[in-house]
């Protein structure tokens, strides 16, 4: 990982992309030369953007007045007193997520009806104010402890629209109090944040007006506090909105995207889910969903969390077409996450981990059809890395090569039924079009196929019994990098 860490910072040193990264870049004296690595191709991911691939899946937390009142969206005039959680345990929350495989928490610091979940010197429509333990405690430190603890990323959500503040609708004033907030909220006092999450929405404050946001301000202020976060809104600047609230990916998922066409707030298009094969910046889509019907909890929702099955799905769709996975799972109003979401949660993860513990291609022995020389080691760029369990070694082939087919011969013949590639991203996504084919009675045979692969793909097809598979690249918009081939039997179902 560090590696390929260092390729991006190199590959982004010499960009135009937005600095995100410190400027200094690593010594790299005594390292090979990297002078015959294929050159970067389009834009490529930062090292925040990177690590954002990494961690797949997160879990988001919507909790706040409207846990307490059964509304979606606050309406701004809630009696702060309301907000009256009995048995709050955010160690609860970062236990479920870390028992689920999530890597990081994002959670509503501020949702649209203004109230904060930190005690907010500059309203009093915040914890400071509620009838949670005389206004003594702080939900975003507890849970910022609670993610250090289990070494989960803490992300922020903070409502740009907000129903309750005066100001709200004034301009100026008012885009000057919600950077004082951001101020509070990324300034340091709650450690490291890994992603600041905007929501685009922008409706009528108390006054019955609109406010016009300043999201470059509010962007550079961002960076500026948490140089390795990312943001998150419709339009980046580094992730994406996927263009719907089921969690689902597209089918085809360029990272790049042509950034300057959106905002927040963009309407609603499928190139949002898809990017731009030709995009100019590199800002991978997230898929949201919620556990349960609702952002919030409400109790008459408790019959319909999404069942594993369901969110089995979810994960193939989202996280397996290469995009994040963003899982929300809102605290009930003990202010814990209730028996039946991380029951469900915990069905996911024993699911997920039965599926993918064999990797049948681990090992096996690689050959490509062609394979792009170095002079600086004769097996740099070998078939081999894709199998190495190490996810900074890639096969790559000649610059003015973009098809190619890797073939993976198995120790003995298996049942396999699933396919995850991955590509080295950090030099940009490039894959167009591949399918899989097995060998079965001396003839091969297609098993699946699909567009893009970046920074994975899982495909699941019908078993087959083989010890031959072979990955093809159709099409490809520079030499193709695999990282990684991975094969795995068909999920029997319980
Ligand atoms: C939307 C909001 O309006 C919803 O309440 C929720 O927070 C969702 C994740 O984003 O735009």
């Amino acid at each position: 990982m560090l590696a390929q860490l260092l390729v991006a910072m190199l590959a982004l040193h010499s960009s135009q992309e937005e600095k995100l990264v410190p400027s200094v870049v690593p010594s790299t004296q005594g390292a090979p030369s990297t002078d015959d690595a294929p050159p970067p191709f389009g834009p490529v991911p930062t090292a925040a953007q990177l690590a954002w691939h990494d961690r797949e899946m997160q879990m988001f937390i919507h909790f706040g007045p409207n846990t307490f009142t059964g509304l979606e969206w606050g309406e701004g005039g809630e009696n702060p007193k309301l907000f009256a959680p009995t048995a709050l345990d955010a160690k609860q929350w970062a236990r479920v997520a870390k028992e689920a495989g999530m890597e990081a928490i994002i959670l509503t610091t501020k949702h649209h009806d203004g109230f904060c979940l930190w005690p907010c010197a500059l309203t009093a429509h915040d914890v400071a104010s509620s009838g949670w333990a005389d206004g003594t405690r702080d939900v975003l430190r507890e849970l910022s402890d609670a993610c250090a603890a289990e070494q989960l990323g803490l992300g922020v959500y903070l409502s740009p629209w907000d129903r309750n503040n005066p100001k709200y609708g004034s301009g100026e004033a008012y885009n000057e109090y919600f950077k004082a907030q951001l101020r509070e909220v990324l300034g340091g006092a709650y450690g490291p944040i890994v992603e600041m999450w905007f929501d685009g929405a922008c409706g009528e404050g108390p006054n019955g007006k609109r406010q016009v946001y300043d999201f470059p301000s509010f962007n550079a202020l961002v960076h500026e506090l948490q140089p390795t976060a990312v943001i998150f809104s419709d339009a980046g600047p580094e992730v994406r909105w996927v263009g719907n609230e089921r969690g689902i990916g597209n089918e085809t998922h360029w990272c790049q995207l042509h950034r300057d066409k959106f905002f927040p707030g963009t309407p609603l298009s499928a190139e949002l889910g898809e990017g731009h094969r030709d995009g100019t910046h590199w800002v991978p889509a997230e898929c949201d969903v919620s556990i349960r019907p609702g952002w919030f909890y409400h109790p008459d929702t408790d019959a319909k969390v999404k069942s594993v099955d369901a969110l089995e799905e979810i994960w193939y769709a989202s996280v397996g077409r290469g995009c994040g996975l963003l899982l929300n799972v809102p605290p009930d109003r003990r202010g814990l996450i209730h028996e039946n979401d991380a029951a469900a949660l915990r069905g996911l993860k024993a699911r997920l981990d039965a599926t993918f513990a064999n990797d049948f291609a681990r090992a096996a022995s690689v050959s490509a059809a062609a394979t792009r020389a170095s002079k600086v080691d004769a097996s740099r760029f070998a078939a081999a890395h894709v199998v190495d369990g190490d996810a900074s070694t890639y096969w790559a082939t000649e610059d003015a090569v973009h098809t190619g087919a890797l073939t993976i011969t198995l120790a003995e013949p298996a049942t396999i039924g699933i396919v995850r590639v991955d590509e080295h991203i950090a030099l940009g996504q490039r894959v167009a079009k591949f399918h899989v084919d097995a060998l079965v009675d001396g003839t091969w045979k297609t098993v699946a196929q699909a567009t893009t692969i970046g920074a994975r793909r899982v495909l699941r097809f019908d078993a087959v019994t083989t010890s031959s598979v072979r990955i093809v690249i159709d099409e490809s918009l520079a030499a193709p990098c695999i990282a990684s081939v991975q094969l795995f039997a068909p999920r029997v179902k319980e």
